[in-house]
């Protein structure tokens, strides 16, 4: 019985291991690992992240998500005299042939009206994002823990554990 136990639980890890490197395709577009990361639970709103790769030859843009908060919104983020702030872009152009990265310290999702219920890691995001082109495609954000060592969406974005004015000095 202890080798059947054993056998089970291997699987069950090669299974959580493909699901944590989830990706989604609607037509050209292949959507990467859409998470998010733990909030305080008082938070009023989350960034949600991804990637976008457009397979085909022509462009697409993402030009809305749908999810179960008050607010959604698509966000970018600029730098004026040192201080990052998020603005509000109707859309998000993903180039032909090209990835799109949703990422901390650039475009984001923005999950707005938490209220009181701030995102928890392990939790998952349902939400839906509509491409021009390709049209909607359901996906689940999984909420991750921030500053991990398995969080490998901090390398590319200029993003130190250890100094969080990296972030302002790109
Ligand atoms: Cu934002």
């Amino acid at each position: 019985m202890k080798t059947l136990t054993l056998a089970a639980t291997a699987a069950f890890f090669a299974l959580t291991t493909l699901a944590s490197a989830h990706e989604y395709k609607i037509g050209d577009l292949v959507v990467d690992h859409p998470m998010a990361f733990n909030t305080a639970p008082t938070a009023k709103s989350g960034g949600g992240y991804l990637t976008v790769t457009n397979t085909g030859d022509t462009d697409d843009t993402l030009i809305g998500v749908r999810a179960d908060f008050p607010r959604v919104m698509l966000h970018t983020t600029t730098e004026k005299d040192g201080i990052a702030r998020m603005s509000h872009v109707d859309a998000i152009v993903v180039p032909a042939g090209e990835t799109v990265a949703l990422e901390p310290g650039g475009f984001h999702v923005m999950f707005m009206g938490l209220d009181g219920n701030g995102f928890e890691v392990g939790a998952k995001i349902p939400a839906t994002l509509i491409f021009e082109t390709a049209g909607e495609l359901d996906v689940s954000f999984s909420i991750e823990e921030r500053g991990t060592a398995k969080d490998d969406h901090s390398d590319h974005s200029g993003h130190s554990d250890h100094s969080e004015h990296s972030e302002h000095k790109k």
